[in-house]
C-alpha cells in the first residue's frame, strides 16, 4: 500500500485532470483492489471520509469511503465536530464503489456543508437529493445494490460527481467558486 499525492485546484495540471471523466472498469481485478488499497490509505492519511481515483490521478470509475462511525442514516447526521475527531478512524468501516450508478434519487432535497480533499481548506453548503438508491460494484466485484441516505447519500453523491469531472464548489456561483479556488491558491502560495 501506499500513500499517493492528492490533486489540487491551485494548479492548472490537477485542475485539468480533475475535469476529466472518468473511465468504466472492465473488470475487478487485483490491480483495481491495489488501487483502493492506495486510494483507502491515501484517504485516511489527508484525513477525508471519501475519495476517487481522479482526485489521485487515476481516471478510472472507483470510489473509497470510510464514515467511520458517523451516523449513516436519517436526518440527524450533522454531529458538532470535536477537536482531533476528524481523523479518529478507530472504529475503520471502509468501503468500496465501482463504476457506480445512481438509480433512483429522492424528490426530497437535503443540505450540508461540503469539504474535498482537492478544495482544501474551504467549506459551502451543497444541496443534493437526501437519499440515492445505488447500483455498483464492490471490492470484490460482485454487483451491489443499496439505498442509502444522511452522509453517506452526501459522500457518495459528491464522489460521483468527481467521475464526471464535477467539483462541489461546481455547484456554487461563480462568485463563490472563484473565491474557492483563490483560498486554495493562497494556501498553496504560502506553504511553498
Ligand atoms: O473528506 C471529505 N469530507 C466531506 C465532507 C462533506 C461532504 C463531502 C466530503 S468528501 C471529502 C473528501 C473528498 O474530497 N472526496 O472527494
Ligand atoms: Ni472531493
Amino acid at each position: 500500500m501506499a500513500i499517493r499525492r492528492i490533486l489540487t485546484v491551485d494548479n492548472a495540471a490537477d485542475t485539468a485532470v480533475l475535469k476529466q471523466i472518468s473511465a468504466p472498469v472492465a473488470e475487478v481485478d487485483d490491480g483495481v483492489r491495489a488501487l483502493m488499497d492506495d486510494m483507502l490509505e491515501t484517504m485516511y492519511a489527508a484525513p477525508g471520509i471519501g475519495l476517487a481515483a481522479v482526485q489521485v490521478g487515476d481516471v478510472r470509475r472507483v470510489i473509497v469511503m470510510d464514515l467511520g462511525d458517523r451516523v449513516l442514516e436519517g436526518e440527524d447526521v450533522a454531529p458538532e465536530p470535536v477537536e482531533g475527531e476528524a481523523e479518529d478512524h478507530s472504529r475503520r468501516n471502509p468501503r468500496y464503489f465501482v463504476n457506480p450508478e445512481i438509480v433512483w434519487a429522492s424528490d426530497e432535497i437535503y443540505a450540508y456543508e461540503e469539504g474535498c480533499l482537492s478544495v482544501p481548506e474551504y467549506f459551502d453548503e451543497v444541496e443534493r437529493p437526501g437519499k440515492v438508491r445505488l447500483r455498483y460494484l464492490d471490492y470484490d466485484g460482485k454487483a451491489v445494490e443499496e439505498e442509502v441516505e444522511g452522509l453517506f447519500a452526501v459522500c457518495i453523491q459528491h464522489e460521483m460527481d468527481h467521475l464526471e469531472g464535477v467539483l462541489f464548489i461546481d455547484h456554487l456561483s461563480r462568485l463563490k467558486r472563484e473565491r474557492a479556488v483563490a483560498k486554495v491558491k493562497k494556501l498553496a502560495r504560502m506553504a511553498a
